[in-house]
């Protein structure tokens, strides 16, 4: 079959709308949630992460999806929203991960709330971004990415890439970023991941 003639495909344009009040757009083809249990690994405090599963396995973040394709190209639209928290001292955040293709940028646009952008490249250079609603940065390729909200509100960012990126998790997994967020003296910190350590 072609490609234009496959579900979904369209080669005219397309325009979807997005809610300022809500951070939701409509219409949108897919949403994820992503629990406690999602990020299990990720936080340092394991027996705050461990606690939280067994109670009610909060939901740190969902992501609403829509996927622009046309007969040429595959671009896609991701809108986060991590709800306010945190886990122990260490603010909620998206897992993050990598591009799996080398070739493959992102954009990210902060629309609401306040946080930071952490950054780093498979040989560990490490950036933090202050995120605040108009932050919009440019995320090269084979720079991870994650999102960490340090406010009272819900945090609200929009992504735009194409679908053929591909997603790595395992390096972050295995250790995480160089640096995480938490709570110091009632203010956001960058301190050193103790699990780097
Ligand atoms: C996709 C883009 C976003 C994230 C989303 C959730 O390339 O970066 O749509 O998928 O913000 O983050 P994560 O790290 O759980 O995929
Ligand atoms: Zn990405």
């Amino acid at each position: 079959m072609q490609r234009a003639m496959m579900d979904g495909i369209s080669d005219l344009p397309i325009s979807v709308q997005f809610d300022f009040a809500t951070g939701i757009f409509s219409p949108y083809a897919d949403i994820s949630e992503r629990r406690m249990s999602d990020l299990k690994e990720m936080f340092y405090d394991q027996s705050v992460v461990a606690a939280a599963m067994a109670l009610d396995n909060p939901i740190i973040y969902e992501i609403r999806y829509h996927p622009f394709l046309t007969s040429v190209s595959d671009m896609g639209l991701g809108v986060t929203r991590i709800f306010p928290g945190k886990v122990g001292d260490e603010y909620h955040m998206t897992k993050g991960h990598f591009h799996e293709q080398p070739n493959q940028p992102e954009i990210y646009f902060c629309v609401r709330g306040e946080g930071y952008l952490l950054l780093e490249t498979r040989v560990g250079e490490f950036e933090a971004v202050r995120w605040l609603p108009g932050t919009i940065t440019h995320i090269p390729p084979q720079w991870a990415h994650r999102v960490v909200n340090t406010g009272a509100d819900i945090l609200v960012f929009v992504a735009s890439y194409h679908l053929a990126a591909g997603h790595d998790y395992a390096p972050i997994l295995a250790h995480g970023f160089a640096q995480i967020v938490v709570e110091q003296d009632g203010a956001p910190a960058l301190i050193p991941n103790p699990r780097r350590i």
